[in-house]
């Protein structure tokens, strides 16, 4: 491959990447049978699968620009080196929880690796009503593993540091996130869309909410400073793959040392808006309740799975600078370990809340929005369902501090769907 960068097409694929061995290995040697399709349906990237007479791989390229918005929102291909280090980052503190990569090429911005088959996208998954067996416990796992492992809890301080250095470029993507998540839902921004007029009204109230303006550049201070772990940065529904059975992560490319709250915080803010969502896709009732009780559960088991893989962690290997067993265990103080283990828990727990309530708002509110909302088409059956989630996300964002444990939000979730307050 040349080392001046040129996007893929179907076309010209099999001729520029009919070359490597790390993808003829694996899907075949004979470029001209190989079949490719784009399939990219995210909002940055091409992607497409590569099918060979021996195998089936994904090429996932960056664009020059946001695919989403268009050439004139440009975006640097550099993204695609920070997917791939996150990627061998997150293979090594959670095996087989993310797509084995078979190929990088930075000048080309474009990574090789395993096609998830028959997996699709979680989200999908969720808008069709089907469970996936064991979600809430390898999401909880692999929440709780990168964190912990990618943290002072565990790395040593130069390595640590040295990767704080590192990801510190993710600058462009780094500032999608400041803006569209923690700052533009909360002013009139250019890009923001919402359902109109229907929500126009607690739309307006949202944002006169001077507390909530505040929390939210409380939590944006977080994102910028409090480089605790390597985030994956993106963790909503569309970033994990799924069959009935198993689930994979994918797509780190925001990936960025912030709070240890910040992936677990996103993730249940999506799973919370596919819950208030449901009524758009789940006609019957009893069917529809089923499925929410089943959403509720994953809620929990997220949570309670996190909180007791990074105990298990606190105690396994807590290696790295923090809170080292010198100070506590090895005097004999184990109360004081087990006291500061609840205390950073319990701060994770609060950073989580606030997280999840603000992704609610954005993906409501601002530029990116989420298919559960936007394919129900009747503007009139969506926006109530958008205001639940809207409002929910304010109390967690504000009320953060009284909750005092995931039971508790699952609670206010099922009164904010009653029309109760939440
Ligand atoms: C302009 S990019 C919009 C959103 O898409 C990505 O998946 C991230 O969630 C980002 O905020
Ligand atoms: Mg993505």
């Amino acid at each position: 491959m040349s080392d001046t960068y040129e996007a893929l097409t179907p076309e010209t694929l099999g001729q520029r990447l009919g070359g490597v061995d790390a993808l003829t290995r694996r899907i075949g040697p004979d470029a001209t049978a190989w079949t490719v399709r784009e399939v990219g349906d995210g909002n940055l990237n091409l992607v497409f699968i590569v099918e060979g007479t021996a195998g089936t791989a994904i090429v996932k390229q960056a664009l020059p620009y946001v695919r989403l918005v268009g050439e004139s929102w440009p975006l640097p291909l550099n993204r695609a080196f920070f997917e791939y280090h996150a990627l061998t980052r997150q293979a090594a503190r959670d095996p087989g929880r993310v797509p084995e990569i078979y190929h990088y090429d930075e000048a080309q911005a474009l990574i090789v690796m395993e096609y998830l088959n028959p997996h699709i996208i979680l989200r999908q998954q969720m808008m069709a009503g089907r469970r996936v067996e064991g979600l809430g416990r390898t999401l909880g796992e692999f929440c709780a593993r990168t964190a912990f492992r990618g943290s002072d809890l565990c790395m040593q301080t130069r390595q640590k540091k040295a990767d704080v250095a590192l990801f510190s470029d993710n600058v462009d993507l780094c500032d999608i996130t400041e803006n569209l998540v923690f700052t533009d839902p909360y002013f009139d921004a250019e890009m923001n869309r919402h359902t109109s007029p229907q929500l126009d009204s607690v739309v307006a109230e949202l944002r006169q909410d001077q507390q909530l303006k505040i929390a939210a550049q409380h939590f944006k201070r977080a994102f910028t400073a409090k480089a605790e772990t390597l985030c994956h940065g993106d963790l909503h529904t569309g970033s994990i793959m799924v069959t009935d059975h198993e689930a994979k992560i994918i797509d780190p490319e925001f990936a960025f040392y912030g709070p240890m709250g910040f992936d677990i915080g996103m993730l249940l803010g999506n799973y919370l808006m596919a819950f208030f969502a449901m009524p758009g896709h789940i006609g019957d009732e009893a069917e529809r309740a089923a499925y929410q009780d089943w959403l509720l559960e994953v809620i929990g088991e997220t949570w309670t799975v996190f909180a007791a893989e990074f105990e298990n962690l606190w105690h396994s290997e807590r290696t790295g600078i923090l809170y080292p067993k010198t100070l506590y265990e090895d005097q004999g103080h184990h109360p004081a370990s087990d006291a500061a283990l609840r205390e950073v828990l319990g701060e994770i727990f609060t950073d989580a809340l606030a997280i999840a309530g603000i992704e609610m708002h954005r993906r409501i509110l601002g530029l990116a929005h989420i298919a559960e909302f936007d394919t129900i088409e009747d503007a009139e059956k969506r926006a109530p369902l958008e205001e639940k989630a809207l409002r929910l996300g304010r109390t967690l964002v504000l009320g953060r501090a009284g909750f005092a444990g995931i039971d508790q939000v699952i609670a206010a979730a099922r009164r904010a769907d009653k029309g109760a307050s939440a």
